[in-house]
């Protein structure tokens, strides 16, 4: 670790003031595989503010073009013109091989980028435990500690990661753009279960009537039980209208949900999986890097090339073992 890091304090009083650079640079640690980046990263959270039921998380996800970076410069710069701080965290599944999206993501997103309200973090998409992109609830709570009151979360709506995302966010966006035939085909059932609200993109010019058709046809095509909770909505995201009415439809929801309960009940309920997740990784983590249990497994793999154990067996013999250290 560099020599010039801050030291906690400096983190902790520059994240409660609202330090970009330092609210990065934490990021950073949380984000890290080194042991020491996480621990010093654990020892900063204990010290700050945490779990701030102002702020509103965001989930947005749809398919590759579907319109989410512009959707999110769009609506930031909108939510900044009304004084909010905005902090969006992109989750880019292309950027472990190239960085050309985030790069993409960054022009697409200038003036929001440009924002002094405004903070955007592109995570990395590390594949984990079975290829679920990761991005750490730590990574909103800093953002909130540091006074961003709307979080953001940009991924593209392939693999897991939206799953994820869905359980580390107040409110759900689902993008689609307009095709032709059957609109829900396009739309992964697993992800329907957690959006509260389907966008029909690119609701503009000539793309009008096709997108106004897509809309009718997915609240056509959405089961019973899904439509009491998703809307359906197209948005352009050139124009101001356009955004201003979203905004004002998400912050009516969340008014709603908080009114309910099911705001702090739902954040509870991620808070519970989210304990569950970190044990888990905790647990795996722990348990390969024994010692004794690595040369268990060494000498498990050699029985087994000769034949004189199965591999269920062997399985068992390294938990049992394990258990007795
Ligand atoms: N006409 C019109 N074009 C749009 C709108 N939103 C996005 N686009 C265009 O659609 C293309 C894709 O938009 P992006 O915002 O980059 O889409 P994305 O979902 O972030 O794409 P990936 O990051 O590649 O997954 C760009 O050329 C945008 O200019 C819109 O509301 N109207
Ligand atoms: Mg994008």
């Amino acid at each position: 670790m560099s020599k010039n890091r801050p030291s906690k304090s400096e983190f902790v009083n520059g994240i409660h003031a609202g330090n970009r650079l330092i609210l990065s640079k934490a990021i950073t640690l949380i984000e890290s595989d080194l042991n020491e980046d996480k621990a010093f990263a654990q020892e900063i959270l204990e010290e700050i503010s945490l779990n701030k039921t102002n702020s509103v998380r965001i989930g947005i996800t749809g398919a590759p073009g579907a319109g989410k970076s512009t959707l999110i410069e769009a609506l930031g710069v909108y939510l900044t013109q009304l004084n909010k701080k905005v902090a969006v965290i992109a989750i880019d599944p292309t950027s472990s091989f190239s960085k050309g999206s985030i790069l993409g993501d960054k022009t697409r997103m200038e003036q929001l980028a440009n924002s002094e309200l405004a903070f955007i973090r592109p995570s990395p998409s590390k594949e984990y435990l079975g290829g679920t992109n990761e991005v750490s609830k730590e990574t909103i709570l800093l953002c909130e500690a540091a006074g961003y009151e709307v979080i953001i979360v940009e991924t593209v709506g392939v693999g897991q990661s939206e799953i994820m995302v869905s359980n580390l966010v107040d409110y759900f966006l689902l993008l689609h753009l307009a095709g032709s035939g059957d609109e829900l085909q396009g739309i992964k059932k697993g992800i329907l279960e957690h959006a509260d609200k389907i966008l029909v993109t690119k609701a503009d010019g000539n793309n009008i009537p096709l997108a106004e058709a897509a809309k009718i046809a997915l609240e056509n095509g959405l089961h019973y039980s899904d439509k009491n909770k998703i809307s359906v909505e197209t948005i352009s995201s050139h124009d101001i209208d356009s955004i201003a009415n979203l905004w004002k439809n998400i912050e009516s929801d969340i008014t709603k949900l908080k009114k309910s309960g099911s705001f702090t009940q739902t954040r509870g309920q991620q808070d519970i999986k989210w304990i569950n997740e970190l044990l888990k990784r905790k647990l795996i983590v722990d348990f390969f890097n024994n010692d004794e249990t690595i040369s268990n497994i060494n000498k498990a793999n050699k029985e087994i090339g000769e034949g004189k154990i199965s591999i269920y067996n062997a399985v068992n013999q390294i938990l049992n073992k394990r258990k007795n250290l």
